[in-house]
């Protein structure tokens, strides 16, 4: 059987076997035939079993076959011919994310539709989404950054997989008198299905999430707060504000969070840390693998726990000024104490969880 091993340039493979390198180019996008290696600076490399797999394309072709018929029949025949499966092909979970993929590099919207639907009976919510329906994002996501596949192609997969998670939130949520969560994402932030996947997860914590979904200003997450009265507030950001920006939008993000803990996660919540701290959030900026998972959760809760207890003292100075008649001026020193308390909270519980986590979660954000 001829080598895997990524050996010719694109220009190299177009003079061999004297296809135009759109031609190679479009195959692989549309059929997912060849599938050569990336370097790390994202240049195909193509190897002999590619350049065999070319020219039967090639032949078949050559033969009055469609191209997409040759590429089908391709893969079966190299799928039966596969010696040694490899671990991929034996992890469910990486076949069902690659089945999405490929069926997006298809621009097929009913196989993307049947391989999420499939993926779904893998296991439960959070499992399917860390595993599969996660993963295949943030590939459709590197393919369409190097070009491999269209706007509208990203645009079409994660309207489907959206619809699907959608459609399993409202299996799991607890029911209505549960506690809530009500979560959102930073102004002009309009990447929400992380919030999915978060709302997934705190389903299973017994969480009933409230989504406010893409671009939610500070004062709309305020009047939420007032009215829904959660337990905790989740915002989203995965391209952070230019710095400029960030500062007040902290800011007004913590003022509309003053009686709520509140959480904040995505890939761009590292480069906003130090102010997320200093105004009292909690920041898991990647969502941990699911071993880690726990460690999240009883941080999250003691976070919650902690914040309440930091909260104590400013009831109390309050029903006291008020019962005993005192200034307001007391009352304000309560909430001042309260607020540094509450982010001291925040701060130690960031600590526990950062020492001991955020290489990890670092080294697995750093895609993006
Ligand atoms: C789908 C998608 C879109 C869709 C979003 C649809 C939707 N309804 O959400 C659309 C088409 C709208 C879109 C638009 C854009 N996108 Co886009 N998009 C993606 C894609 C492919 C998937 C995003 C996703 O859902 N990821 C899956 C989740 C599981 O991963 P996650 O983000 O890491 O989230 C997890 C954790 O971070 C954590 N987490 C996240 N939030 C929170 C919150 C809390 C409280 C907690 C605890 C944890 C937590 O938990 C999550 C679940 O596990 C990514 C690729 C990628 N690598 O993610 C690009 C990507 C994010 N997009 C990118 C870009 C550049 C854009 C655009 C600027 C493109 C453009 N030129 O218009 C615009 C942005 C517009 C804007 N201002 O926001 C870049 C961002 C690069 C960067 N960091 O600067 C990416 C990485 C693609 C790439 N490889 O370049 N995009």
């Amino acid at each position: 059987m001829a080598s895997k091993t990524g050996k010719y340039r694109i220009q190299a493979v177009s003079e061999m076997t004297r296809i135009p390198a759109a031609t190679l180019r479009a195959w692989e996008r549309r059929y997912g035939i060849p599938s050569p290696h990336r370097t790390a600076s994202s240049y195909r490399l193509y190897s002999d079993h590619d350049i065999e797999q070319i020219r039967e394309m090639q032949s078949l072709c050559a033969d009055g076959m469609s191209p997409s018929d040759a590429a089908r029949r391709l893969s079966e025949s190299s799928a039966a011919n596969e010696p040694v499966p490899t671990l991929e092909r034996i992890d469910p979970y990486a076949r069902a994310r690659d089945a999405v993929v490929s069926a997006t590099l298809q621009f097929d919207p009913d196989a993307v539709e049947r391989a999420v639907q499939r993926a779904l009976h893998l296991g439960s919510a959070t499992t399917v989404f860390d595993r599969v329906l996660g993963p295949a994002l943030r590939v459709i996501g590197e393919r369409w950054y190097a070009g491999e596949l269209s706007t509208g192609q990203e645009h079409m997969a994660s309207e489907i997989i959206g619809n699907a998670l959608r459609n399993t939130l409202r299996l799991v949520q607890p029911p209505s008198d549960a506690r809530k969560a009500v979560l959102a994402c930073f102004a002009d932030e309009t990447h929400e299905l992380p919030l999915i996947g978060i709302a997934l997860r705190l389903s299973g914590w017994g969480f009933r999430t409230i989504i406010l979904g893409a671009r939610t200003p500070p004062s709309a997450l305020r009047h939420a707060l007032q009215e829904l009265r959660p337990e905790l507030a989740g915002l989203s950001v995965t391209i952070a504000p230019p710095p400029h920006e960030a500062r007040p939008l902290v800011e007004n993000y913590a003022s509309a969070c003053r009686d709520t803990p509140w959480i904040v996660g995505g890939g761009g919540a590292e480069s906003i840390r130090e102010q997320l701290e200093q105004h009292g959030a909690l920041v898991l900026s990647n969502d941990p693998p699911t071993e880690t998972a726990s460690k999240m959760k009883a941080a999250v809760e003691r976070f919650i726990a902690d914040f309440s207890s930091a909260k104590m003292p400013k009831i109390a100075t309050r029903k006291k000024s008020k019962s005993a008649g005192k200034s307001a001026g007391k009352s304000k020193r309560g909430r001042k104490s309260a607020g540094r308390k509450r982010k001291k909270a925040a701060a130690e519980t960031a600590g526990e969880l950062s020492a001991a986590e955020a290489k990890k979660q670092l080294s697995s954000a750093g895609e993006r």
